[in-house]
């Protein structure tokens, strides 16, 4: 056989193994794991470097609905080409369901958003805002049935939040049609008490968005999640996980057996509430939720990747422009950090920071790596052993990192539509400067000729 291409030389590596082998790709599948494999169209030398998955990132939000006068900063094509350059494969983002309106229709119009338009491979999750009996009675099932398994719910804010009853109804659905539920946890009450007090007492600037979203906040409503799901007996995901104290509650719940699946980002490794309390209005480029902490929660956040409590490393991309009056300045918002819209860019610079921080600076082993940006996240959402390693028959969906690069993140270089990030100048070693997906070079030397629309939708 002649294969399509053949990646020769490269130290292969997987959630579980590593080894020296090149990797026969046809027809955009892996078809040889071996030496000596014989012709190929092309062949790319990956000596010196990784040949690991292609990274998926399964926690984006890309042209979501953001309220009124609000435009998230990336659509399909900047949002997967920013992905694409930062090593990932595969983006799995959110379906938002607005109030009053049903997830078919939510879905037909997000799908028509990104038809034609992506670079890498993408899968929908629904967000459930308004479960009204129909939705759980007939549409949720339906939509489920078609492979919509995972569904996240909101326990803030108040244009999105279930209350429990709701939540719980939420989770029979997804129990019933075998679906896993993902959940936002933070009590609203705590915060619209602390937002409310920090406004009567004048601490309206952007620092206010950490000190009202305290550990408390978070802690009280995983508890609470896992417990509603421990009733319900579905599986739950919990998202943007940013403290050791939460860590706790979850490494409680897995020992008890509970089906939890825990996620942390890069803003809970790298940053700390005081970037929110830089001069002026640079702060809100820094708002997110949960907020970022301090470094002893930091330190926590390593703790619960190294051993294990934490399943997936993911982005929250969310980006808003931070000089721009449909993002971070939005009219009104220099009143108080209420209205300054939650969300940070992150797609492309997730995997080249837990890479430099955590693999090179030998936190985490590259084996370990590979489980938490790209096996796992295939794992819990239905996507493996089509994506997520390498193994034969897989997609063909592959980043080759040169561990001895070493960069400066700059907004300069970057891909998405926002206008800053939040690692500015931050030095990192080790990048992935090929990436493939099915089998096709999509980025390679900085530079893709990949053509828009490669990327399709995932059906799982
Ligand atoms: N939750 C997210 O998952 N992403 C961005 C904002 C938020 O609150
Ligand atoms: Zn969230
Ligand atoms: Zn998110």
């Amino acid at each position: 056989m002649t294969y399509d291409l053949i990646i020769a030389g490269g130290t292969v590596a997987t959630a579980a193994d590593t080894f020296s082998c090149d990797i026969g790709v046809k027809d955009g599948r892996i078809v040889a794991l071996g030496h000596d494999l014989g012709p190929a169209s092309r062949v790319i030398d990956a000596t010196g470097h990784f040949v690991l998955p292609g990274g998926i990132d399964s926690h984006v939000h890309i042209a979501q609905p953001s309220g009124p006068g609000v435009t998230m900063a990336d659509d399909f094509a900047s949002g997967t080409k920013s992905a694409m350059f930062g090593g990932n494969t595969t983006i799995m983002p959110f379906c938002l369901q607005e109030k009053g309106q049903t997830l078919r229709a939510a879905l037909e119009a997000y799908h028509a958003k990104a038809e034609g338009q992506c670079l890498t491979d993408i899968s929908f999750h629904l967000i459930v805002t308004d479960p009204t009996p129909a939705l759980l009675g007939q549409e949720l099932p339906a939509l489920i049935a078609d492979g919509y398994k995972s569904i996240k719910v909101f326990m803030t804010y108040e244009a999105m939040r279930l209350n429990d009853a709701q939540i719980l109804a939420t989770m029979d659905a997804a129990r019933q049609g075998g679906a896993v539920v993902m959940v936002h946890a933070e009590n609203e009450d705590v915060i619209r008490y602390l937002t409310d007090q920090h406004e009567r007492t004048g601490r309206t600037a952007p620092q206010g968005h950490a000190s009202s979203r305290p550990v408390a906040a978070e802690r009280e409503a995983t508890h609470r999640a896992m417990s509603l799901a421990e009733v319900v007996d579905v599986p739950v995901v919990i998202v943007h996980v940013s403290n050791g104290a939460t860590i706790d509650e979850i490494a409680r719940a897995k020992r008890r057996g509970q089906p939890v699946t825990a996620e942390t980002c890069p803003q809970y490794l790298m940053l700390t509430a005081d970037d929110l309390d830089s001069t002026g209005w640079e702060g809100a480029k820094f708002v997110c939720s949960p907020p970022p902490r301090d470094r002893a929660e930091q330190d926590a956040c390593w703790k619960g990747l190294q051993t294990g409590v934490f399943d997936l490393f993911s982005s929250d991309h969310c980006p808003f422009r931070f000089d721009d009056t449909e993002g971070k300045k939005k009219p009104g918002g220099e009143s108080s950090f209420r209205h300054i819209p939650n969300g940070i860019p992150g797609v492309e610079t997730r995997l080249p920071i837990l890479f430099s921080e955590g693999v090179m600076k030998g936190r985490i082993d590259i084996n370990r790596f590979v489980a938490l940006t790209a096996t796992n996240h295939a794992k819990t959402y239905g996507l493996y052993p089509r994506k997520g390693t390498i193994a034969i028959g897989s997609d063909a969906d592959l980043a080759i990192w040169d561990p001895e690069t070493h960069r400066t993140i700059r907004h300069a270089a970057m891909h998405d539509g926002c206008d800053y990030t939040p690692y500015e100048g931050l030095e990192v070693k080790g990048w992935p400067v090929t990436v493939i997906l099915r089998g096709q070079v999509m980025v390679e030397n900085d530079h893709s000729t990949a053509e828009v629309g490669r990327g399709r939708y995932i059906a799982r």
